[in-house]
């Protein structure tokens, strides 16, 4: 097929996907993936937006596979995406960081892809309306990841199938580095709904417009400033900073306060909001870096890699950015469980570069 034009600015995400698709950048099959995960993004952005009038503040009082208090709006954010990909007839496993393991989608409605997902990161904030959002990465299929049971009926296939493939195979993760990643995105639940994503040719960003109910291209092609004076870390967590990098982060803190990479310029300005979503949306956008490092509790940080590091950072390499353990990128940590966490420096890319040469 001729390689059309993206659409542009103003286009509706459907018709992105369309002419993606006619374009040859993407799959048919990862097209109702993507259009299955627009939809899960505006289901639950109704739900975040009322939250506060229709009792879906506060928490649903069970503790996930993190030990975090689930909050309401955690548990319904993951029955939605779950949902959603499992009708879509093209997810053959989905792992979410609401679910203790990897679930089998059962054969009969199983497709090829792997999607992973953090269906409501920041829920903590709900409860004071601050921004909160959705992340998504979708693998390309792995066979081990879609059970072969004879079906005798389709509840027992189905309990079977995810019983029998999360506990004897586990979700094959070897080809799950974020190299591997089809397509990454988020949805951020704020002043406005906005549906940011890559199929590895760039980033788009569609606002959701309410009066029709459709995601409409806000921004294309969206590109990282080399350069931000924006710095995005939890100070309050400065103390317990895991050894290995403490000296240097607060060398690098220190130095900041100096002006930074233009020493002697101007100081940089901390914005946290305890939202990855909301400071990754403002770092792609003005610049700047992110960083959750270890800790004392957390050596290896708070972030999972399958479902929120290594999607963010395909988004800002795609961007023109850079997604960092502090000592490697992102994108070529091979994950060992589901769960696993890393160090996580996201942003400009002279920014990372700058934080990294106080860790080497
Ligand atoms: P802290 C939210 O719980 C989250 O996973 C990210 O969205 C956010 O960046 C981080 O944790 C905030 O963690 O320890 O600074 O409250």
């Amino acid at each position: 097929r001729a390689r059309t034009a993206p659409a542009g600015l103003g286009s509706t995400f459907t018709t992105w996907l369309l002419k993606e698709e006619i374009g040859g950048r993407v799959d048919g099959e990862l097209a109702i993936v993507l259009s299955s995960v627009a939809l899960a993004c505006k289901q639950i952005a109704s739900r975040v937006q009322r939250a506060p009038v229709a009792g879906d503040t506060g928490l649903a009082g069970d503790v996930n596979v993190q030990g975090e208090d689930q909050k309401k709006l955690d548990v319904v954010a993951n029955e939605i995406f779950c949902d959603v990909l499992r009708t879509s007839g093209r997810t053959g496993v989905i792992a979410s960081e609401e679910e203790d393991v990897p679930v089998a989608v059962e054969e009969t409605y199983a497709g090829n892809y792997v999607v992973v997902f953090d269906p409501l990161d920041g829920s903590s904030n709900l409860d004071a309306a601050v921004s909160t959002g959705s992340i998504f990465g979708v693998y390309d299929s792995d066979e081990q990841c879609v059970p072969d049971f004879d079906a005798e009926d389709d509840a027992a296939v189905e309990e079977k199938c995810i019983a029998n493939v999360c506990q004897a195979r586990p979700l094959h993760l070897h080809s799950h580095r974020g190299n591997n990643l089809q397509a990454a995105g988020y949805c951020m639940y704020s002043s406005s709904t906005m549906l940011v994503l890559t199929v590895g040719d760039g980033v788009y960003m569609f606002t959701l417009d309410a009066s029709i109910g459709e995601f409409v291209m806000s921004h294309e092609r969206v590109r990282i400033p080399e350069r931000g004076r924006i710095y995005s870390f939890n100070e309050g967590n400065a103390k317990a900073r895991s050894i290995s990098h403490c000296e240097g982060l607060k060398r690098y803190a220190d130095d900041l306060r100096a002006g930074g990479i233009d020493q002697n310029g101007k100081p940089y300005s901390a914005r946290y909001i305890g939202s990855l979503v909301g400071d990754f949306h403002r770092t792609l956008l003005y610049g700047g870096i992110y960083g959750y490092p270890g800790d004392a509790k957390n050596p290896n940080g708070k972030l999972r890699l399958l479902y929120e590091c290594a999607p963010m950072s395909f988004i800002a390499e795609q961007a023109g950015g850079m997604g960092s353990t502090g000592t490697g990128r992102v994108m070529d940590v091979e994950p060992s469980e589901v769960h696993q966490r890393v160090p996580f420096y996201v942003g400009s890319a002279k920014e990372v570069q700058y934080l990294e040469s106080f860790l080497a």
